[in-house]
């Protein structure tokens, strides 16, 4: 399938040592991946779902420990400990992979290791990186066929080239004590073993296309960033794009695919899909910001995901769509808690086993997931495949915060911007192992994606500012602020746009806003609310009184908060912050003093 040396002594390699029963070439042809999933089905690790009700449509149950990304298990294995800094795990490239090739000697054996040649990005595009995934796990194959381009045309636009992105992804024994997600940015090589979730497993995404696209962007002159992008045509035509970065599991499928309130569908305002989850991001000839999706589907939470909160992500999983640790019905279709209110009985939960839904327990696991195809997507924006990707008006940065972050603020400038994104936190989901909503700092939602020193990454977002003549105005949003009662204060889902127009509006210079401590805050009367009903609680209405309540600046919060930026800020080495950053801290509790 190809006479690229580099690849073929690499995999050889890797197949001495993992020693496979098989080894098969993903070619990515229909017939291939028809016969994959015939036989995934007759082992159990796939089930067809019933193919009237779901075209194309196939279920799967993870081992029970091995649900979600494992952070404290991912590394990034640069030669010193310095250049991964203090938020990432890091072993010496030497005795990490001393520790890993034992792990992986003869693990494949009586196995099938299957040989994927992947694309992130349009294949042939300038800015498309290739990969190859070595996997022991058909699932591996039919997610990453659904997430990235794959098979016999990425090989054939990778040529001689040797400049591939290597992963290594093998499920041994699932053993969680011997799990590892590592990365040697410095090799282009990810190496992935004792898991078969998402994240851990699909190297294309989190491991390239963020952590080491990270390290090379930086290398580069470019951007690798944890965000979605959406295009809002306005009704003379025009479209404006936004970037926005969310930790996982915070609305960023929900954002990218959002439905306008309908006084505005009335008016002819659209959204545009352009991505949910990762952004390439460079510097156009125009002197503006252009972002490109490198993935090709959606790997998006299905709890909470119904006809009301995003019908277009709903749409985009009813075919050639793989749920994982959903509930399966008795007629082969799926549910998950909030898709509606008619939990199916007689069935088993996620985990296989008997579940009763009035007994209190869930069905699906919160952050089961489903892989949808891009093209499913009725929203899907034109310049989807575009190579040059689309032009950023605004950049938006925003975490789960009951508290402290107002619904919406502007920051004073790009360095400051890059402050509000530094500052960034967010509780904790399910997405990753470990307790659930507790506040920790985010920087632009990539914490867990950084493939180098968080503080050389501020710097390169500081340097990357000074390329750009005409900047995007950047943007702090909390759509989770709660009231005494644990109740949400604002409606969120698609009248969030309401925020985003107005966010546009400031681009575009037509609407004025309160200079306060930490930056510009509307005045309530420029969001509009026409035709916004929604009842925070009893018989407590979302009016322009709530709204002023969720967009003040509590100093007091803000003092807290403080306090705690200046704590993360000083796990890092003070000279690897840059001094810009240092600045606007300085400037920050000169304003809240
Ligand atoms: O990391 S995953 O790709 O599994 C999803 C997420 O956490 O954003
Ligand atoms: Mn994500």
């Amino acid at each position: 399938m190809t006479k690229n040396q580099a690849v073929l002594s690499w995999v050889k390699e890797m197949t001495d040592m993992t020693k496979p029963d098989r080894i098969v070439w993903i070619d990515g042809s229909e017939e291939q991946l028809e016969a994959l999933r015939a036989e995934a089905c007759s082992t159990g690790e796939i089930v067809k779902l019933n193919q009237e009700l779901l075209p194309g449509c196939y279920y799967h149950r993870t081992a029970v420990n091995d649900v979600a990304r494992v952070e404290g298990r991912t590394f990034i294995c640069t030669p010193t400990k310095e250049e991964a800094g203090p938020t990432n795990n890091w072993m010496a490239p030497d005795e990490m992979y001393d520790k890993l090739w034992k792990l992986y000697t003869g693990c494949m054996m009586g196995r099938t290791c299957y040989v994927l040649p992947y694309s992130m990005g349009p294949v042939g595009s300038p800015f498309a990186k290739y990969g190859i995934e070595l996997t022991d796990s058909i699932y591996v194959v039919l997610n990453m066929n659904i997430m990235t381009r794959i098979g016999q045309k990425v090989l054939d636009a990778m040529g001689d080239d040797p400049g591939f992105i290597k992963g290594l992804h093998a499920k041994a024994d699932l053993d969680e004590e011997n799990r590892y997600i590592v990365h040697f940015p410095q090799d282009n090589t990810i190496c992935s073993i004792n898991s078969g979730y998402g994240g851990n497993v699909l190297l294309g995404k989190k491991c390239f296309a963020l952590r080491i696209a990270s390290y090379l962007g930086r290398n580069e002159g470019w951007m690798a960033e944890h965000m979605l992008i959406l295009g809002i045509e306005y009704p003379d035509g025009d479209i404006k794009y936004i970037t926005a970065a969310f930790p996982s599991a915070c609305g960023k499928t929900n954002l990218a695919m959002l439905i306008p309130p309908e006084y505005l569908r009335k008016k002819g305002y659209k959204v545009w899909t352009v991505g949910d989850d990762i952004a390439w991001i460079r510097v156009g000839e125009d002197g503006r910001l252009y972002a490109v999706n490198p993935e090709n589907g959606f790997f998006g939470v299905a709890p909470g995901t119904n006809a009301k909160s995003n019908p277009n992500a709903l749409a985009s999983t009813r075919k050639d769509t793989i749920f994982t640790n959903v509930v399966m019905t008795k007629e082969g279709g799926v549910w998950w808690e909030g898709l509606d209110k008619n939990p199916p009985h007689g069935v088993n939960n996620w985990k296989g086993e008997p579940w009763d839904p009035d007994d209190g327990s869930k069905g699906a696991h919160p952050n089961s997931r489903f892989t949808a195809p891009a093209v499913n997507c009725p929203c899907l924006s034109s310049e989807f495949e575009n190579p040059k990707g689309v032009p950023i008006s605004a950049i938006v940065f925003g975490g789960r915060r009951a508290k402290t972050a107002p619904l919406v603020y502007q920051a004073r400038d790009w360095n400051h911007g890059v402050f509000v994104g530094s500052i960034m936190a967010s509780e904790t989901t399910a997405a990753a192992s470990g307790a659930v909503g507790v506040v920790r700092r985010d920087p632009m939602a990539m914490l867990p994606f950084c493939g180098y020193n968080m503080g050389d990454y501020w710097q390169h977002w500081i340097d990357m500012g000074k390329k750009i003549s005409q900047q995007p105005k950047i943007f702090n949003v909390n759509w989770f602020r709660l009231n005494e009662n644990g109740k949400f204060m604002w409606p969120g889902f698609g009248d969030n746009m309401r925020v985003l127009l107005w966010i546009l509006d400031r681009c575009a210079g037509k609407v004025d806003a309160v200079e306060t401590e930490i930056g510009y805050v509307p005045k309530a009367e420029d969001i509009d609310l026409e035709g916004l009903d929604y009842t925070i609680e009893g018989d407590q209405k979302f009016d322009i009184d709530a709204l002023k309540s969720i967009l003040t600046v509590e100093k007091d919060w803000w003092k807290e908060d403080l306090e705690s930026i200046k704590a993360f800020y000083g796990k890092f080495d003070p000279k690897k912050i840059p001094q810009e950053l240092w600045d606007e801290l300085a400037k920050l509790e000169k304003n809240l003093a």
